[in-house]
Formats: structure tokens, sequence, C-alpha cells
């Protein structure tokens, strides 16, 4: 009997998959993969059943002989292992980022034999709805705000970029390169407080309120389903942080980070150029702790940030820090640096882990942005934040764009560089 492949990456079974068995059926023996965990995600498919239910809801599936677990994206280890004589695919992937997949399965469809039959992809109005029901279901709190801590143990490194506008939490969700064959994209978004401070032309000194924050990150929620980090500053009065806390937790963010500064807080990038105070260890670790008791939920994570490095206190203090505010509660340590190189940031991290080899470490290479994610991971990093990069390039080609218009008079002269009318307006999907 012939042997017919087909992977699937849902957590609901719609017309599309049930019309895939039933032509693979046509073919012979049923063969479904389930892929794992690590390759949905980076395939903007973040599940919201366990691999196992979701083993489970396939062989439910009449018509299915068996399911396997496909453990990339790419097929080369599966074909090998199953040695199809069919792969069953929608037609879908013919073009867009999957399109690159599709060419995979076929270079090895003609080494290793076999045929790859694609069938029309099936739309109708109860797959569109599932598939918005799906979507829905990841912006929800409930899922979206365990996500991180998902991620977290699901991957290498974390990746996190800032958003500060709905525009921009587009930008983050969408996103999807393709580099050797593998997709790609990022995995939460970074709720900056300099680029949401920016974005309203006001400087990053907690000027702009809670209230406001809380505001940009509902713009962001409406329209995306990856998680949220919160820049929360120095979290404020400890006495407000607490209700705070209770607020991200039931609008769905999944972190806040906080750092261990007091008074008038400035940017860390000015370093020690502006006058800068680093809050108490007892001082920050007690707010840490009062955030922790006020949490509901196991989800949420108090993010302890460390400016010590910032401030050229040394690496002592800020190893010091870590180990105390890990004791006071803090779910990870966040260590800054404004070095051109990671030396430090290296340094620390390798002298944390000997110590403690679970509490999630985070980093902001804007500095020190030659670094890579490898290099980052091999060192324990968990989460590593683009923390400003989305507004410090939309910033410069605006300002370049209003010159223009005011040299040459008209706009004839910026438009080959700008988005044209026909994909602005279609830019937001409509519901
Ligand atoms: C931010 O993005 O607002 C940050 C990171 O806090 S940094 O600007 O490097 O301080
Ligand atoms: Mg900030």
């Amino acid at each position: 009997m012939k042997i017919v492949y087909t992977c699937f990456c849902t957590d609901v079974i719609h017309d599309g998959h049930l019309n895939i068995i039933k032509n693979a059926r046509k073919l012979g023996k049923v063969i479904v993969g389930a892929l794992s965990d690590e390759a949905l995600i980076r395939y903007n498919k973040f599940p919201t059943l366990s691999l196992k239910e979701r083993i489970k809801l396939y062989e439910g599936i009449a018509g299915v002989d068996q399911v396997v677990i496909q453990n990339d994206m790419l097929y080369d280890e599966i074909i090998t292992r199953v040695h199809p004589d069919y792969v069953l695919h929608g037609d879908n992937w013919k073009t867009g980022p999957e399109s690159i997949l599709r060419n995979n399965v076929i270079a090895l469809l003609s080494k290793w034999g076999g045929e790859l039959v694609e069938i029309p992809y099936t739309i109708n109005e109860n797959v569109k709805k599932i598939d918005s029901q799906l979507r829905e279901k990841l912006a929800m709190p409930e899922y979206r705000r365990k996500r991180l801590r998902q991620l977290i143990n699901l991957s290498p490194i974390v990746k996190a970029i800032e958003a500060h506008s709905g525009l921009t939490g587009l930008i983050a969700e969408k996103t999807v390169v393709e580099e050797n064959g593998k997709l790609d994209q990022f995995d939460a978004m970074w709720v900056s407080s300099l680029c949401d401070s920016t974005a309203k032309g006001k400087p990053d000194i907690e000027l702009v309120d809670m209230s406001s924050r809380l505001r940009t990150i509902d713009d962001i929620m409406e329209v995306t389903t990856k998680p949220i980090i919160l820049d929360g500053d120095t979290g404020g009065l400890a006495e407000h942080f607490i209700y705070n806390i209770r607020t991200l937790e039931r609008m769905g963010v999944s972190a806040i980070i906080i750092e261990d500064k007091k008074g008038l807080k400035k940017n860390s990038l000015f370093g020690t150029d502006v006058e800068q105070t680093q809050d108490s260890i007892e001082s920050f670790s007690a707010k840490i702790a009062a955030g922790k008791r006020a949490q509901l939920t196991d989800d949420f994570m108090i993010i302890a940030r460390i400016e010590s490095l910032i401030l050229e206190r040394g690496m002592e203090d800020a190893l010091n820090r870590a180990f105390a505010f890990v004791a006071a509660g803090a779910d990870g340590i966040m260590i800054h640096s404004r070095k051109k190189d990671p030396d430090e940031i290296f340094e620390f991290c390798d002298t944390f882990r000997k110590k403690n080899i679970h509490t999630p470490l985070v980093v902001v290479p804007t500095s020190y942005n030659s670094v890579t994610e490898k290099e980052l991971a091999a060192h324990g990093i968990n989460l590593v934040i683009y923390a400003n990069q989305l507004t410090r390039s939309a910033f410069p080609a605006m300002v370049q764009t209003a010159q223009d218009i005011l040299k040459y008079h008209r706009a004839k002269e910026v438009d080959s560089r700008l988005m044209p009318i026909k994909e602005i307006i279609s830019l937001i999907d409509e519901i």
C-alpha cells in the first residue's frame, strides 16, 4: 500500500483538513505529521493545545491511519523517516513565505522519490470563521499572558521587538522572513518607555503616565496576539505598583520589567552623563516582593532590571543585586549595558549562571549591537529585546520626506521612496 504524508499545524480541524484526509485516503495509507511546538512557534501558529492534545485530535479524524511528530518545519528528517510515496498539501503554499517549504519538499521528493500532490485550498465561511476564532483565542488574556513563559521554555532565545502603536504592533506580529529555507519571526513585543514617550513627543522620564501607557498597550493588543513585555521604568511607588500589576495581568500583559532606580528617571543610554539615582537593594527588593504578592496568576512575570553597569557601580554590585532580587521573587533579571561590546554582559551572565541556571536572563543590545542571538544564547541569555530600532528607522525617513517636500514644493520627488497608495489602503485587514 502506498504511503501518503501530510503535515498539520492546527489546533482546530476544519473542512480544509478533512478534505486533505479525504483526498489522501484515495491514495493509500494516511500518515499525519503533528508539527512540534518548537517548529510551530517559528511558523506563526502558536499552539493553544499541547502536542499530546494535537496528536489525539489528529488521531480522531476518520481516515487517519497514523500520527507522527514532525520536529522541524523543513521536511528533511520526516521524509527520510516516513519515506512517503505522496506528500499532500493545499495549494495555498505556492506563494508567500511558505513557498520555501514547498521548494524544500519538491527537492526532497526528487531525491528520495515520491510525488507532491496539491489540492485546491478550501476557503469557505466556516474555514474563515475558525481561522479568525483561533486568532482571537490567542489574543485573549489567558492565552497571551502565559505565552512568554511558554516561549522561554521552548526557545533557545526569545526575540522581542519594540512596539508603541497598533501599526508597529502589526509589524512585530506579522513580519516573517525566510532564511536558509526556514521561516523566522519575532516572538514578543516590548512596549518601550523611550519609544512610547518619543511617539508622543515627550522625554523618557516617566512623564507619560500609566493611563497613557495602558492606552498604548490596548492599541497594540487590539490588533495582535503576541505576548507583551512592558517597560515599567522604576515601577513607581510600591503602593502604586501593586495596582498596576493587577491591571496588567487582567489585560493579558505577560511581563513587566522594572529598573532599580528612583527619583527622576532618565534613559539608561545617557549613562553617567546625567544624574541618576540607583535604588537600594532593600527598597527595590521590597517593591518586587510587593508586586509578587499582588499578582494573581502564575503566568505573569516581574523582571528586575539592574542598572549597576550603566551607572558604573561594578560587576560585583550588579551580581549582588541579581541574587537579592531573585531572592525577593523576581521572575527574571535584565542586565543592561551601554558598552560597545558585550564583554561585561557576558561576564555577568556567565557568573550568574554558575549559581543560578534557571532564572531567565534578559538583555537589550542597543549599543553592543554586533552581538548575535546565537552568542547571547550561548551565554545563558533567554530573552533579547530590540528596544528602539523601529522608532529609530521611521524617524529619519519621515524627516527626510518632510524636508524634501519643503525643498521641491511638491511630493513627486519623494514618491519613489514611499509605500504605494494601493498598499497603504489595504495594509490593515478588515474583519
Ligand atoms: C526603553 O526602551 O525604553 C529602555 C531600554 O528602557 S533603554 O532605552 O536602553 O534604556
Ligand atoms: Mg525605558
